[in-house]
């Protein structure tokens, strides 16, 4: 006889979250309170309804199964760091790098605008966990939000549901999330923060970063303020395991701006040239990092999915992603081709048709898919997927490798000498900006450690949190600066990137193994020609050697600017980052 199969108990709400909810509910006057389990019918249910409705679109079933175009409002593209505030009681803790708001003002602005705000809509109650479910090193938060579209994104990019709730039972805490669609009004749009009582508030926008909270608000903006508080590093980050030829297997973390190559590199698919290399991908955006038992760092990706940037992944440029969004994919702002399939710069299948705002598609319009148009599917798709991703300790990791978009002045690679003169290095990322936020595009701006739009507090901070926590390791990992995006003077990028940007990273692996030389230059060691395995690879000398140049002119105003910058922090900057400034300008001189 076939036993019926056991539904798992509901598990426990805890009171304060009963109570939050409740109270989020008295104040935006929801027709509904759905609470999230996580489940494949949950989706399901929600994909049906959000199909219903025309928000998702699906695509065609033969060729991309399971997978659905969402098109957000044309207003309403990428995140928007204008409206994105830090309300600490002290403007002096969000620092100048932060807009700032007083947590009072802030809260009460908020309220205004969701005061009634979901009326007729659902409540979804999200509890999510940033981690694997059962490691120490991973948080829990519940998101509050009238967007089946977002529950359905978190719960591809977080663990999500009864799992997250039951565990969020037993810590106690969690980070509030409170968001609404509003009425995407850009002149009502507001991203706040209050990392003193671990909450946030956003407004007004549907998109990625802005709205699904446990991602850019949780796991960098609260998460670094509360890794400050614990002694540990939340950062914009991707993680990767490198095997090698011998068989040896290092983990690497690097930390680039938004559209700058992180999710690329973390699903690098080697060059014939470089035969027995293979790099598996443990995260692609974020990394919590912790100094371990033994004196080395850490890492764990609190994801469990992509939110990627779809134009450019083309089975060229990237064939583990190509691959990886055949099937049970949401995308977001691309355009379609005539069969119904999702097309952007580098999609193969037919030109496109329509436009990602649902026009036929018109070049005097501007391009046919949004510049900014995103993928979302869960890391379990993804060819290269590593199993160390779910691993409770993290990966320990060998290497920190920064890096910008910058067509000019910075080299390929380049090492710090030590932890201390890395972080300056972290510290004076400059980087192009990109359409990943709104704003103009291309605009060389100054972004530390690639968190520019994402630390939660005051960099000065920030920086001498970063010295601490290194002089806590006594196995720290190295730091490497690295430049995809260098171009000649007729525009065009003299480094072929992609999967050749393994050559960079075995030049980095032979510097921790001991095994590469080096030469040293004022900014840091930098390979010689022959220190790169370039076989197979036709490179203009000329190109090389202006990709391994450095120019001690431009370096010496590069230091000066950043110097001038750093200025605005004032007595928050800490005099060890200062005295690595000064040795710089002094090997410059
Ligand atoms: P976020 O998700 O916004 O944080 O971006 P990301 O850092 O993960 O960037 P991603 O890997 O998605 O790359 C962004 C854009 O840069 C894409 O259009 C890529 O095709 C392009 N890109 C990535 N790596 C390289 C490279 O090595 N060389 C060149 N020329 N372009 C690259
Ligand atoms: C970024 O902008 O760095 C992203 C996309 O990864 S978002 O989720 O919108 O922040
Ligand atoms: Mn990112």
């Amino acid at each position: 006889m076939a036993t019926q199969p056991v539904m798992p108990a509901a598990p426990h709400r805890p009171a304060a979250l009963e109570a939050w909810v409740n109270e989020v509910r008295a104040l935006t006057s929801p027709a509904r309170v759905h609470w999230c389990t996580g489940s494949e019918e949950e989706a399901a249910a929600l994909t049906r309804e959000l199909a219903a409705r025309g928000e998702l679109l699906p695509l065609n079933p033969a060729t991309f199964p399971g997978s659905y175009l969402y098109r957000s409002s044309p207003n309403d593209v990428a995140r928007v760091e204008h409206v994105t505030f830090v309300c600490t009681r002290s403007e002096r803790d969000a620092g100048p790098n932060n807009h700032w708001m007083a947590p009072e003002l802030a809260r009460r602005k908020m309220d205004d605008l969701f005061r009634g705000a979901m009326r007729g809509r659902t409540l979804y109650v999200v509890p999510y966990c940033m981690g694997p479910i059962d490691s120490p090193y991973a948080r829990c938060g519940v998101e509050i939000t009238d967007s089946a579209y977002v529950v359905l994104n978190m719960r591809i990019m977080t663990r999500m549901g009864d799992a997250a709730l039951a565990r969020i039972a037993r810590d106690g805490g969690f980070v509030r999330g409170l968001h609404s669609t509003g009425e995407l009004d850009p002149e009502r749009r507001f991203i706040m923060h209050f990392p003193e009582e671990l909450a946030i508030m956003s407004f007004g926008s549907g998109y990625g970063g802005n709205a699904l909270l446990g991602k850019k608000c949780h796991a960098l903006r609260i998460a670094s303020w509360q890794a400050r508080q614990e002694g540990w590093l939340a950062e914009h980050m991707l993680l990767v395991a490198l095997d090698s030829p011998t068989g040896e297997t290092h983990y690497v973390a690097a930390a680039f701006p938004s559209a700058c190559g992180k999710t690329n590199l973390a699903m690098l698919i080697p060059p014939a040239a470089l035969p027995g290399w293979k790099v598996r991908t443990i995260g692609d955006d974020i990394a919590w990092l912790h100094p371990g038992p033994d004196g080395r760092l850490y890492a764990i990706n609190p994801e469990s999915g992509y939110f990627g940037v779809a134009p450019g992944t083309s089975p060229t440029s990237n064939k583990n992603a190509y691959d990886m969004i055949r099937h049970d994919t949401i995308f977001t702002n691309v355009a379609l081709n005539a069969r119904n399939e999702p097309w952007w710069d580098g999609a193969t299948g037919g030109p496109p048709v329509t436009d990602w705002q649902g026009r036929p598609f018109d070049p005097a319009n501007g391009p046919a898919a949004h510049p900014n148009a995103r993928f979302t599917v869960s890391a379990r798709q993804n060819p290269s997927y590593a199993r160390e991703a779910d691993a409770p300790a993290g990966v320990p990791i060998s290497a920190i490798i920064f890096g910008g978009r910058r067509r000019s002045l910075a080299p390929l690679v380049y090492e710090a000498r030590d932890w201390s003169h890395g972080v300056l290095v972290g510290a004076g990322v400059a980087s192009e900006t990109t359409a990943a936020a709104t704003g103009k595009v291309g605009v060389l701006r100054r972004d530390p450690m690639a968190m520019k739009p994402f630390a939660g507090y005051n960099f000065g901070d920030y920086w001498h949190h970063w010295l601490t926590v290194g002089a806590r390791l006594t196995r720290p990992p190295r730091i490497f600066h690295v430049n995809w995006f260098r171009q000649d003077a007729g525009g065009h990028f003299l480094w072929p990137g992609f999967g050749e940007n393994l050559r960079v990273l075995e030049w980095v692996l032979g510097r921790v193994d001991g095994t590469l030389g080096a030469r040293d230059t004022p900014i840091g060691f930098m390979p010689a020609a022959e220190d790169l395995d370039l076989s197979g690879l036709t490179l203009d000398p000329k190109a090389l050697a202006e990709l391994l140049s450095v120019d001690p002119a431009a370096w010496r105003e590069e230091y000066t600017s950043l110097a001038r910058d750093f200025e605005q922090y004032g007595d928050r900057l800490p005099e060890g980052l200062k005295a690595e400034l000064e040795a710089v300008l002094a090997r410059l001189a």
